[in-house]
């Protein structure tokens, strides 16, 4: 645009210069102008060059020239700059301005998925519902028990035989008494009835979850750290018909009428009579699968009346007031309900398996 002519003048140049500084829409532009101008190859630089070749006189006023357009060029060049970055600036922080109210899909990042309760929290909250509407109140007891509460009161002496049924975690093991974690929610009877006792408030009709720990090995259907629900009635004139009805009711409740229960002789030291609890296996409808070995049926838990030496334990009158007692595994509860062949699958903390419920 600037190519150096034979026919270009000064003074045209520098119309043609002040135009063209007028005309630029861009500070970008502006910069590309000013070294097109005034730069090395610029017509300037050339009106400059031809210095040498005047005599003093012409070379003298051709100087002064030269400075004065050079001079005014250089604050024109300014001036534009300031409007022009002026400018830019201003649409720059208008097409900049956050709306904070728009929202576009993937705009954003996805919110996270938010967590909820495990399944077998959800499972203890639902069984003390059905409790609770049968009239149950719901208790808890320590999960650190003493010899005395896990084992002596619940008629399980020292050495005796029983105690083999429960592979038990000691943490202390003392010549008199030892401290253990419970095998089971049943010591928390003993608590419930010593309360019942010392403020006088029988009769008792309590449900008891918590976490029980055993040294079993894990495999479908066990885990070394799991729930049990404990029941608890006592009150005068109760008989097994009123556990079996109670059971009954429970199965019907809380797997719906398609899946049966049903009682069969057991041995508990606690309870005489005493019962194993099943139901059908929910996983292959009775038919045998691997998580019922075969059997069509699942244990859910243990119960029977409680035993005269129990109440013995706690000073209760036995003449007075009758019992049963029922504990059964929470986990064993989930596993059922929702058909989960493998329980492991409850404690490895694997989202997509845990989201599904
Ligand atoms: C007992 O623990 C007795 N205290 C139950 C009882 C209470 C009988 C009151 C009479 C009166 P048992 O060891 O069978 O019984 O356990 C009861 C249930 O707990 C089992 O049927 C099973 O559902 C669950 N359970 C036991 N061990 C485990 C384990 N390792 N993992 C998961 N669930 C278990």
């Amino acid at each position: 645009m600037w190519a150096v002519s034979e026919t270009l003048d000064l003074e045209s140049f520098r119309a043609e210069a002040r135009q063209s500084i007028a005309a630029a829409t861009s500070t970008e532009g502006l910069r590309e102008l000013a070294t097109a101008l005034m730069g090395k190859r610029s017509p300037l630089a050339l009106f400059s060059r031809q210095l040498g070749t005047l005599g003093e006189a012409e070379r003298k006023v051709l100087g002064q020239t030269l400075h004065a357009v050079r001079t005014e060029l250089e604050s024109e060049l300014d001036e534009r700059r300031t409007v022009l970055a002026e400018a830019e600036l201003a649409a720059e922080l208008e097409s900049g301005k956050l709306d904070l109210t728009e929202f576009r899909p993937g705009m954003l990042p996805s919110p996270q998925g938010r967590g909820h309760l495990h399944v077998v929290t959800q499972t203890r909250d639902e069984l003390e519902d059905v409790f609770v509407a049968m009239g149950f109140t719901v208790a808890e007891g320590p999960e650190v028990e003493t010899d005395w509460y896990n084992f002596g009161a619940l008629n399980i002496p020292p050495a005796h035989p029983a105690r083999g049924m429960w592979d038990t975690f000691y943490l202390e093991v003392g010549e008199s008494e030892s401290t253990l974690l419970r095998t089971h929610t049943s010591p928390v009877q003993i608590h419930q009835m010593e309360v019942a006792v010392a403020t006088g408030t029988l009769p008792l009709h309590a449900v008891m979850p918590g976490r029980c720990y055993r040294r079993d090995t894990p495999d479908a259907r066990h885990l070394a750290v799991f729930h049990q629900i404990e029941g608890l009635v006592v009150d005068r004139g109760i008989t097994f018909a009123d556990l079996a009805g109670t059971i009954e009711a429970f199965t019907a409740a809380y797997f719906g009428p398609d899946i049966h229960s049903r009682l069969r002789p057991a041995y508990f030291p606690f309870t005489e009579p005493s019962a194993e609890f099943e139901i059908t296996c929910t996983i292959c409808h009775g038919q045998g699968c691997r998580t019922c070995s075969q059997t069509g049926w699942i244990e859910l838990g243990g119960c029977g009346m409680v035993d005269p030496a129990v109440f013995a334990a706690v000073g209760i009158d036995p003449d007075e007031w009758t019992g049963f007692a029922f504990g059964f595994g929470i986990d064993r509860c989930a596993q059922m309900r929702h058909q989960i062949s493998d329980m492991r699958a409850l404690i490895e903390n694997d989202v997509r398996f845990l989201r599904q419920f």
